[in-house]
């Protein structure tokens, strides 16, 4: 019997939710080119597109929009969102900036020194690969094997395979790794988990070849408390002590605060000690983002943000927030629906390739199932496959994801267990037809990032 752990805040304001018919749904998929990023919100019923950015703020949270310093320059917001950086992560520099890709935009290439350098990750999220590719570099991915096996649970599907780690930093010389980039959770493996043990490890590879390490931290607070109840040793620390010890191993992060830190919009670049590289995103943050104490924020938001840092740590929250992905895990198991396993931080992943085997990867089958979902019950959940992946930028071919997954995801303090049982029953229910469904075809296919954009049809 599962034991679901009720929510530890109570409801004091709502938004409705309509539904729209089977049939207007179907034009509604029609006309947004079966890419349900092109739907309107209002076609949607529950929308597990994204857990980015679709958080509920909490009252005190909002309360703080109503301190606002919208002061240009050394707002009171900004200090008190630098000293919960300071005092959460044990960093000394905190540069806001508008959403995690902005992070990216302006850290990157102040540690790209060359092009084709290598940035190497456990497993790099869209974004991040293309700020990286931007930048003339290369992103590798360097997630151990376990991860693509989804049927068989393992604690650490976000860890470092170490031993490829170390091989590739040999084959490929250290001068040529612009940097470590350990994104927790892993977001593209299924929102799992990095052993503490295992960023320790990363971290002492770099030192012995000297390169730098830094965080993509956008959901750091689930991979503490999968620290916590995974691995022994830290049973009985507090989240934030299992923050500080994980951010001692890094020289820096990049974060996308739309995730943990709970709020809509706004972003971090977080710097341990290093004053030349403080002064270098500085001196870049000014023409893109903004001036260095506010980054494309408003004064308000960092009193959100800093808020949500906090807030995002509480270990009564997590215990709930996770146990709801593992709910939907458990009913979609239940009804013999592969997922990868055990279930991660922000969302469950379908595996679509065992659910829809006569779909080939270059029909995105990950894609069908998306679309079926949104027609039998008006759920929006996203494709993390072959579709995302995209081409081979050198020969134009169709790359293959070792993974093609269905990304339920989770927002935070948003939808109720009943919701998630909309979900689970309605993927039941699509498990039973879907030999029945057809691969997609482009109609248009958008160069960069195309998944956002693009437009398909189903193929007779
Ligand atoms: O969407 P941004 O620009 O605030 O953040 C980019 C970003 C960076 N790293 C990681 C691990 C992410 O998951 C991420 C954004 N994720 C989105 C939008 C998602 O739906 O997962």
């Amino acid at each position: 019997m599962f034991k679901r752990v009720p929510e530890p805040f109570k409801i004091k304001m709502v938004e409705p939710l309509k539904i729209k018919s089977r049939e207007e749904r179907i034009k509604a998929l029609e006309a947004a080119g079966y890419n349900p990023f092109l739907l309107d919100s209002d076609d949607v019923y529950i929308d597990l597109l994204t857990d980015s950015g679709t958080g509920a703020m909490s009252d005190y949270q909002w309360s703080g929009l109503m301190l606002g310093d919208e002061s240009y320059a050394g707002s009171k917001n900004y200090r008190n969102l630098k000293e919960t950086v300071e005092d959460l992560f044990g960093y000394s520099y905190a540069l806001p900036v508008h959403q995690g890709r902005g992070a990216e935009k302006v850290l990157f290439p102040c540690l790209i020194k060359e092009k084709g350098q290598f940035v190497l990750g456990n497993m790099h999220f869209d974004t991040t690969k293309a700020h990286i590719e931007l930048n003339g570099a290369r992103a590798v991915n360097l997630v151990t094997e376990k991860a693509f096996d989804t049927a068989t649970p393992y604690d650490w599907k976000g860890n470092f395979d170490l031993d490829k780690l170390e091989s590739f930093i040999k084959e490929h010389k250290p001068e040529n790794v612009a940097f470590i980039l350990i994104t927790v959770t892993c977001n593209s493996a299924g929102g799992q988990p990095v052993s503490m043990a295992n960023i320790r490890a990363v971290s002492e590879i770099a030192k012995k070849y000297n390169i730098r390490v830094f965080f993509d931290a956008a959901r750091f607070a689930e991979n503490a408390y999968f620290i916590k109840q995974r691995e022994n040793e830290y049973k009985d620390k507090s989240i934030r002590e299992i923050v500080k010890e994980m951010f001692s191993y890094a020289d820096g992060f990049t974060m996308s605060a739309k995730k943990d830190a709970i709020v809509n919009i706004g972003g971090l670049i977080g710097i341990k000690d290093d004053e030349d590289l403080y002064n270098d995103a500085s001196s870049r943050i000014v023409p893109y983002e903004g001036f260095i104490t506010y980054g494309g924020l408003a004064g308000r938001d960092m009193e959100c943000l800093a808020r949500g840092l906090e807030e995002g740590i509480d270990e009564d929250y997590l215990h709930y927030r996770i146990s709801q992905v593992a709910y939907l895990g458990h009913r979609l198991i239940e009804g013999g629906i592969p997922i990868q396993t055990p279930t991660g931080g922000h969302a469950v992943f379908v595996d679509a390739k065992k659910l829809l085997p006569h779909i080939p990867y270059y029909q995105f089958p990950a894609q069908v199932l998306v679309n079926a979902l949104y027609i039998e019950s008006g759920v929006r959940a996203v494709e993390i496959g072959s579709f995302m992946l995209g081409r081979d930028p050198e020969t134009g071919e169709q790359l293959e994801s070792p993974l093609e997954l269905m990304r339920l995801t989770i927002p935070r303090r948003v939808y109720t267990n009943d919701h998630m049982d909309v979900v689970a029953d309605a993927l039941i229910a699509i498990k039973d037809k879907a030999k029945d469904l057809k691969g997609l075809e482009f109609t248009y296919e958008p160069k960069v990032l195309r998944h956002f954009t693009a437009r398909l049809r189903p193929i007779e």
